[in-house]
């Protein structure tokens, strides 16, 4: 017993059942904070900091309850007083740290280190109002700044605090901490972000997410990823990277000190893990602070910090590879212009004959990953075929000089999250049938034993049935929007960018509902619910979001098709909403262009929650078809060596598949009086023009054979014992998916922490 109701009067004055869900909240928050308060940090002779622009880490209460043993005893009190977990956990706000899988992985990989009792901790950012917080409004996205400071948080002030020299002045950060425990472990880490005091919201226009980019110290860290469109953007992007690594940099070379380094050996004492490019200053930082601060000279200092940096690289789209004029650094950190000019001194002496190598190009441009791969010992990819991407394409120049240094890493995700806390029903149903041991080794095999017992596909079957019910609810009382509750459930939800290809699976709806119209009526009503942000500069991105809200509202309003097909776009995406989603799912959709997605995560979540998968041969979709067999997963679409081929000869022409019999009618659609009905025509025109004249990332080429494997899932659908048989099969099949193996794994062969 936790004496909940103890706690109650003390705080309150009141007994547990008379209170607030948000002052339960808060009881809880307390008692989390006290035991990992009193649980002694994870030690060893060398740390590991795994740097992060974002860590979406999601709401903590019930991940925090779980991994600390207490959830069963809370979940029973407050069951005793008339409430719920999921109840209460309405009323936390969710962090809004992060944007999309990079920082979903880092939350994820926090949770691995801690529960395999690793000494390594998190350091990033404290953004006050995060990306945005989106809203639709005319059938258009639009923005709030999301307030998730304004509520009770798990950040502790710490009194650490450094000084960040900026080449016009010097700012003081202040360092807020969250503990991070691991599953059943007995000591904790934490994830460390820094801030500023003089932050001041108040600089925010009116309803908008618009303020002045050149007040640095009121405007650091109110957004992650402020809008880079112009100058002045871009040098604040280089201040928040800046102010980031730099605190990050002499926080590990202090810490390192306090247990023992002499500096010399500092390699033997940290290691630091850079997610994907954008902490990459830390190498010229770490040279700046060895040179100037501890008095060892510039080679030996450049020979250490080689030895400290490792890097992952979390996609190939040139755009994400990031990129600064020189006098763009030079005017925010001349300091750090100076090494990198240095550092880029010694790679053209060692590689005259090869500009790809290069840091900095013939424009002045200084390329960041250049820096990461030359100055850092490692550099891994996230995905086997991704991997083999950057290996024999992208980063070829480098994999040609550094084959050592290369290696792959194929994500994972964390059961504790996307599983025990996020699907009880379905954790239950394991353990009942297979034990606990999968708790602590992932291994769900066993499963398999059940493929063919009625009685267990009957189960399963009413687990996602309770599912879609909580999702339905959910929908109901947050947005006031109904979903057929025996519907089949069709997810996509990501990011949105055109090579994800929400695009396509738009133009698969103009199809169906036509379809529906000629009266080919569906087995089973459908329900397809998107999620996602589009990044504000991004005008296609917004403009495919338009159409699909567009879309779902000429549907809802057409009588005859509204019953069998339903389009949700569910606003503000986030961790919280993806743990109603995730768990009410029949199908994932993993529908990228072949070669684009580095990896992919959200496909591993549904696999585990036992959704089928429709899948191109992309990121980690290859690996997820290799575990459960090709006869469980729905492949189609053009290879990544075509893909990469297409690109490489200019060879792809929209006309080409637009011209097609059944392609033609659909796209044109997009720009049909029905459609403009509830569009705005300027929007819809651009996007019809891009497909049919552009589609980069080729939404077309695939089409046909999308829609013909959608009508078989829909199809396989009807037999409800098979689907769910498979539906087994995936779940049996997702251990290797587990982010505690890909942690293992980062630890055998980069990071060699002491366990
Ligand atoms: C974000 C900003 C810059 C570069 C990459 C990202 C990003 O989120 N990449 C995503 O990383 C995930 C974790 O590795 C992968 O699963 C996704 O495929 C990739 O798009």
């Amino acid at each position: 017993m936790l004496n909940l109701n103890e706690r109650a009067q003390a705080q309150f004055n009141q007994p547990l059942s008379e209170l607030s869900h948000a002052e339960i909240y808060k009881i809880l928050l307390d008692l989390v904070q006290e035991k990992t308060a009193a649980m002694p940090q994870n030690e060893g002779k060398r740390k590991l900091y795994y740097i992060s622009a974002e860590f979406l880490i999601g709401k903590l209460l019930s991940n925090n309850l779980l991994n600390l043993g207490l959830y069963d005893d809370v979940a029973a009190e407050l069951a005793e007083n008339g409430t719920s977990l999921a109840e209460v956990e309405e009323a936390e706000a969710e962090p809004s740290l992060g944007n999309g899988g990079l920082g979903r992985l880092a939350a994820c990989f926090l949770d691995s280190i801690a529960t395999l009792g690793l000494n390594g901790d998190g350091v990033g950012l404290n953004y006050h109002f995060g990306l945005f917080r989106q809203y639709f409004e005319d059938n258009k996205q639009s923005y709030k700044p999301d307030e998730w400071l304004d509520h009770p948080t798990w950040l502790n002030k710490s009194d650490i605090s450094y000084k960040v020299p900026f080449g016009k002045f010097t700012l003081q950060s202040t360092l807020y901490e969250i503990d991070v425990p691991g599953y059943n472990q007995p000591n904790v880490n934490k994830l460390r972000l820094f801030d500023l005091d003089t932050v001041n919201p108040e600089i925010i226009e009116e309803s908008s997410i618009n303020f002045d980019k050149t007040q640095i110290e009121e405007n650091l860290t109110l957004f992650l990823y402020p809008d880079d469109s112009d100058r002045n953007g871009n040098l604040l992007r280089i201040y928040q990277q800046y102010f980031m690594v730099s605190n990050g940099a002499q926080l590990a070379i202090q810490e390192a000190i306090e247990r023992g380094s002499n500096i010399h050996d500092l390699a033997e004492y940290v290691v630091v893990q850079i997610n994907d490019t954008h902490p990459t200053f830390i190498i010229p930082e770490f040279v700046r602070l060895l040179t100037t601060e501890h008095g060892i000279d510039f080679e030996e200092a450049v020979e250490i910090t080689r030895n400290v940096v490792a890097f992952t690289n979390h996609t190939i789209l040139s755009e994400a590879l990031e990129k600064w004029p020189l006098s763009d650094i030079h005017e925010v950190i001349p300091e750090i212009a100076k090494i990198i000019t240095k550092l880029d001194e010694i790679i053209k002496d060692e590689f005259p004959d090869k500009p790809a190598v290069q840091i900095i190009d013939k424009w002045g441009t200084v390329h960041m990953a250049s820096i990461a791969i030359h100055f850092g010992f490692s550099i891994n990819g996230v995905a086997a075929l991704h991997t083999e991407i950057l290996k024999n394409n992208e980063l070829n120049h480098f994999y040609e000089i550094y084959p050592e240094k290369f290696s792959n890493k194929t994500n994972g995700i964390t059961f504790r999250r996307w599983l025990m806390a996020s699907n009880p029903s379905l954790t239950n149903f394991i353990d009942e049938h297979i034990g606990t041991k999968w708790r602590e080794d992932a291994d769900l095999t066993d499963l398999l034993a059940f493929e063919n017992d009625d009685k267990a596909l009957d189960e399963l079957r009413r687990i996602k049935r309770e599912n879609k019910n909580a999702l339905a609810d959910h929908l109901q009382r947050t947005r006031d929007i109904n979903i057929d509750r025996h519907s089949i459930v069709d997810v996509q939800i990501k990011r949105i960018h055109e090579y994800k290809r929400q695009q396509m699976l738009a133009l698969y709806i103009i199809y169906k509902y036509h379809e529906i119209k000629a009266g080919n009526i569906p087995g089973t009503p459908i329900t397809i619910i998107f999620g996602g942000k589009a990044a504000p500069a991004y005008t296609i991105a917004k403009d495919i979001i338009h159409l699909i809200l567009s879309l779902s509202e000429l549907i809802e309003n057409d009588l005859d098709v509204a019953p069998h097909l339903k389009v949700v776009f569910v606003d503000n995406y986030n961790v919280s909403e993806a743990e109603y989603l995730i768990p009410a799912a029949n199908i994932s959709e993993q529908i990228s262009l072949a070669s684009k997605e580095a990896s992919g995560t959200g496909n591993m979540k549904f696999m585990l929650n036992g959704a089928l998968t429709i899948m191109t041969w992309d990121g980690a979709n290859v690996e997820i078809a290799e575990q459960v067999g090709e006869e469980n997963v729905y492949p189609f679409g053009k290879s990544s060596e075509e893909i990469v081929n297409l690109y490489a000869t200019d060879g792809y022409d929209p006309q080409d598949y637009y011209k097609q019999e059944r392609i033609q009618p659909i796209v044109d659609f997009i720009i049909s009086d029905e459609l403009m009905a509830y569009g705005i025509p300027e929007r819809l025109n651009r996007l019809y023009n891009d497909i049919t004249n552009k589609d980069y990332f080729m939404a077309l080429i695939d089409l046909e054979e999308f829609i013909d494997v959608k009508e078989k899932v829909y199809y396989d659908y009807e037999d409800r014992r098979d689907w769910t048989r498979r539906s087994l099969i995936n779940i049996a099949n997702a251990g290797y998916f587990s982010a505690d193996r890909t942690i293992a794994e980062y630890n055998k062969d980069i990071w060699h922490l002491d366990q």
